[in-house]
């Protein structure tokens, strides 16, 4: 289709190309994978780490998509959006973690921004008519803030969006730091459909993530600090939900590792972030890939 044959097009033209293996993207630090997969596409849309090595926390002024055809080469696609398109956003710095998902023709993306006036994270969503955007606030206010979620204290409680769509049309958004939180969206994607709710889940930290194989709902997120990347599964979106274990372990020196998991040509993959481009360290991360294979009963092997 036209979209394969443009970004076949641009590798040919020789666009920028990054290399085979992991870190996937060798140029820059990058962090916190969203991906999704479209007409033998796979789009991979990072946060990029600007901290310079004396930085102390993170530096991220722009969100980056990246493409590939064969989960080994790279295509940059540049940059769809940045913090500055939500308004109601400070705009400046923290483009932390995101996702992506496509409905009815539109792509809507969910990132985390710093809100100008509640204080503390908020979530925004964005929309786009192509995977490169441009994307532009599809709200005009923050879908979630800080005083709407008030169950813990910190300001960054309302972090990492990870959103999901069931075969029966139900959107879900879940995110949280500390406290695990999900409501269902409307089919406009952009509302809220119910109330906030609060899910206990053991250790949970951050960075949760749906999804769904053969009838199995996984909800995978990072727990502890530093993380390692965990999972449960049930029977439905919301639950009831049964630990599984552990798929990754902690990396002590870049301490966070986000996710996100993703089919491409029949084979499995999970996307995430360490320390491994030379220079790396907790804010200059880089994003790596590796390919598992579900264990029979379903199972998620543990990834070294
Ligand atoms: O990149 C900033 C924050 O670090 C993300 O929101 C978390 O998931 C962690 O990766």
């Amino acid at each position: 289709n036209i979209t394969t044959i443009i970004v076949a097009g641009l590798a040919l033209a020789g666009a920028t190309v990054a290399h085979a293996a992991n870190p996937l993207l060798p140029k820059i630090f990058t962090a916190d994978p969203a991906a999704f997969v479209e007409d033998g596409v796979a789009y991979l849309y990072v946060g990029r780490d600007e901290a310079t090595p004396k930085d102390k926390d993170y530096v991220m002024k722009e969100w980056r998509l990246y493409s590939s055809c064969d989960m080994k080469n790279w295509t940059d696609r540049g940059v769809p959006l940045k913090p500055s398109a939500f308004k109601w956003a400070i705009g400046k710095v923290d483009a932390w973690a995101s996702d992506i998902v496509k409905r009815d023709g539109k792509y809507y993306f969910y990132s985390t921004v710093d809100h100008a006036t509640i204080p503390g994270r908020a979530i925004g969503v964005a929309v786009a008519d192509k995977p490169e955007g441009p994307f532009v606030d599809a709200r005009g206010s923050a879908l979630v803030s800080n005083d709407m979620t008030r169950e813990s204290p910190i300001a960054w409680d309302d972090i990492d969006p990870g959103v999901f769509v069931d075969d029966d049309g139900q959107a879900y958004l879940y995110w949280g730091n500390t406290v695990l939180k999900y409501a269902r969206l409307k089919k406009n994607m952009t509302e809220f459909d119910g109330p906030i709710v609060t899910v206990g889940m053991d250790r949970f930290t951050e960075a949760p993530y749906l999804h769904k194989r053969n009838g199995i709902y996984y909800l995978s997120y990072s727990r502890e600090f530093p993380e390692e990347t965990a999972y449960v599964t049930g029977p439905s979106p919301t639950g009831p939900w049964t630990y599984r274990g552990v798929i990754m372990s902690k990396n002590k020196v870049v301490k966070t590792i986000h996710h996100a998991f993703i089919e491409f040509n029949g084979k499995s993959y999970i996307v995430y972030h360490n320390d491994k481009l030379p220079g790396g360290g907790e804010y200059r991360r880089s994003v790596a890939v590796e390919e598992f294979t579900y264990n029979a009963d379903g199972t998620i092997p543990y990834i070294k």
